[in-house]
């Protein structure tokens, strides 16, 4: 079977599940969010890193239904996450370009927060950078009748891509994700430190909250709460893993 159509086939068994990673506000240490993260399971045998197969379900246009599935799964999670207190955490969903801009978002999402009683703020969105850019008038209408939902946006892996200064003043945006790439050595390397520095201060500046991905040790942590970075999240803190897994180590 072609990898194409055995993903297509994998999305009907059901051999997907979504992995929770933390975000923690570097103040006072509490999980502000959940980063949702897909995985492949196939026959139960190990999980396939979503790197091998995302690309190809967005050549195939397997991407949109596998997002909608996404989207789902997250909305039932945070039902469950609400029958154990913790209601007030959003989740935090990854969006491709493809999906995005299909323009069928905002309508899934209602239908997902009516199906599901989700309160405002229970789901957010990461894009990319490269999503916004494709299209930013789309992206703006799309955009707008998320916040109307009272669904957060987050631009992820800031400053890989091509970046914009015009998308970022113009587009209702909540959060700054700073790529990990910047964060590793942000305590050792003048240069990360460089960019950590003014990726904060532009965010800021812009009204925009800043989340430091792939924190991986204490110093990392410490330089960034001390540079006024709002939440962190990583190794540091915990791998993805199950919602089960999560909810046990709260
Ligand atoms: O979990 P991991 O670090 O292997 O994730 C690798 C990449 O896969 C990340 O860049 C992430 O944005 C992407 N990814 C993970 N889950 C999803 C998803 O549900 N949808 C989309 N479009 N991308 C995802
Ligand atoms: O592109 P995106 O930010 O959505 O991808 C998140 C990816 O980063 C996931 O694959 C996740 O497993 C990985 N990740 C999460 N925390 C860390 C970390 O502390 N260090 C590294 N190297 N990767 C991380
Ligand atoms: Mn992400
Ligand atoms: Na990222």
């Amino acid at each position: 079977l072609a990898l194409a159509a055995r993903l297509r086939l994998a999305l009907e068994r059901g051999e997907f599940e979504l992995h929770f990673q933390p975000i923690r506000d570097i103040g006072d240490g509490r999980i502000v969010s959940l980063e949702a993260l897909i995985r492949w399971s196939p026959d139960n045998a190990g999980y396939v890193p979503p790197s091998q197969f995302i690309p190809l379900c967005e050549e195939s246009g397997l991407i949109v239904p596998l997002g909608e599935w996404a989207l789902a799964e997250a909305a039932r999670c945070h039902g469950l996450l609400a029958e154990r207190g913790r209601g007030e955490v959003a989740i935090a969903v990854n969006v491709s370009a493809v999906q995005f801009l299909s323009e069928t978002l905002p309508q899934s999402l209602r239908a997902l927060r009516e199906t599901h009683a989700l309160p405002r703020g229970a789901l957010q969105i990461e894009l990319t950078e490269s999503a916004v850019l494709r299209s930013p008038e789309s992206a703006r209408t799309t955009m707008n009748e998320l916040r109307e939902q009272g669904v957060c946006i987050s631009i992820d892996d800031f400053g890989t891509g091509f970046s914009s200064m015009a998308y970022l003043k113009d587009l209702p945006l909540d959060f700054l994700k700073v790529d990990r790439t910047f964060v590793a050595g942000v305590d050792s390397e003048e240069r990360n430190a460089a960019i950590c520095r003014a990726l904060i201060e532009l965010g800021h500046g812009l009204g925009l909250k800043i989340i430091a991905e792939g924190v991986e040790s204490a110093e990392q942590l410490d330089w960034l709460r001390k540079h006024g970075c709002d939440q962190a999240q990583g190794y540091y803190f915990g791998a993805p893993g199950p919602l089960a897994d999560l909810l046990r180590a709260w």
